[in-house]
């Protein structure tokens, strides 16, 4: 059984504990990518403080149990991020902090793309970009048409997708097909960090207004500092509050945020990333966690 989760804002000391996780998330994900010696060290640290405000704020989750039948859902939609979100999973202690070690290795439960069905507390396979979106619309309908739980309260999918990959059509069809069910059991995120695979999503395909061309899709947007946790919560407060329509909040984020030789570089987008790279990381990490008190 899932245990009902806050409605109020994040206190100070709430606000500092989500730091300190993030802290402890970015390293073991750092660590992990840096054992094998490169990776999607780029998209997978913009997201670490959305995936820390949901998994320990906001997700209504039972980490004992993975397939708790009246959990939220999630969908890592930009899949390649998979990396952050088992640093996550091991935070929660779904999964053994050793098998970290093992990313993106043959025969690894932590492929470099989440996958369903090989590792605990992944609700959806995911890396071809766009489809994970479309699943978590399903995802949303199917759980609003199972009913509520008995304390009343509906079961809400949440996803990510990334700016990247909203050059895909398909993301636009989930989209439309969002509003047009009025799914407010829909709580997405688009990892704005302005650049993609080939350069910066400007360059490539410029989305414009991100929250305009939400709200035109008939969803309710909103646009804060995604590394900026008493923003988030206002925000993701916000959304689970919003009635007769999804929300997406656009996330102003930093490509490798953290990683002083790659932040806000497209060649981050999956670098090599290894024990020498990991030690200075660390080093400016944790002056910057010292500074913080
Ligand atoms: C359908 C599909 N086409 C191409 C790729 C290869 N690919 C992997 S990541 C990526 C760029 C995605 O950009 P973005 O969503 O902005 O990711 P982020 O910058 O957040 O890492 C591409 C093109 C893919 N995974 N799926």
């Amino acid at each position: 059984m899932t245990q009902a989760v806050s409605d109020k804002p994040a206190n100070a000391a709430e606000i500092r504990e989500l730091e300190k996780r993030a802290f402890a998330v970015r390293r073991a994900c750092l660590e992990s990518i840096a054992s094998l010696g490169v990776g999607h060290v780029g998209g997978s640290m913009s997201v670490v403080e959305v995936l820390v405000a949901l998994y320990f704020r906001h997700l209504r989750l039972d980490p004992a149990d993975a397939k708790a039948p009246d959990r939220d859902m999630f969908v890592l939609s930009k899949g390649h991020a998979g990396p952050t979100l088992y640093a996550i999973l091991a935070e929660k202690g779904y999964l053994d902090r050793e098998l970290l070690s093992t990313l993106n290795r043959g025969g690894s439960s932590l492929p470099s793309h989440a996958d369903r069905l090989l590792t605990p507390g992944v609700d959806m396979s995911t890396g071809s970009l766009g489809q994970g979106f479309s699943a978590a619309v399903g995802i949303a309908l199917g759980l609003r048409m199972d009913g509520p739980r008995p304390d009343g309260t509906l079961r809400r999918c949440w996803a990510i997708i990334g700016d990247g990959e909203s050059d895909e059509g398909q993301v636009w069809e989930a989209a439309a097909c969002a509003a047009h069910y009025r799914m407010d059991n829909l709580i997405a995120f688009m990892d704005y960090n302005k650049f993609q695979i080939d350069g910066s999503t400007e360059s490539v395909l410029d989305i414009r207004d991100p929250v305009a061309k939400w709200e035109a899709f008939g969803w309710k947007s909103l646009r804060v500092d995604g590394h900026d946790f008493a923003a988030l919560d206002r925000a993701i407060l916000e959304a689970r509050k919003a009635k007769d329509k999804p929300t997406m909040i656009v996330l102003d984020t930093i490509k490798a945020k953290g990683v002083p030789h790659l932040e806000g570089k497209a060649e981050s987008h999956n670098a090599p990333f290894g024990p020498v790279e990991l030690a200075a990381t660390l080093k400016a990490l944790e002056r910057e966690e010292a500074a913080r008190g």
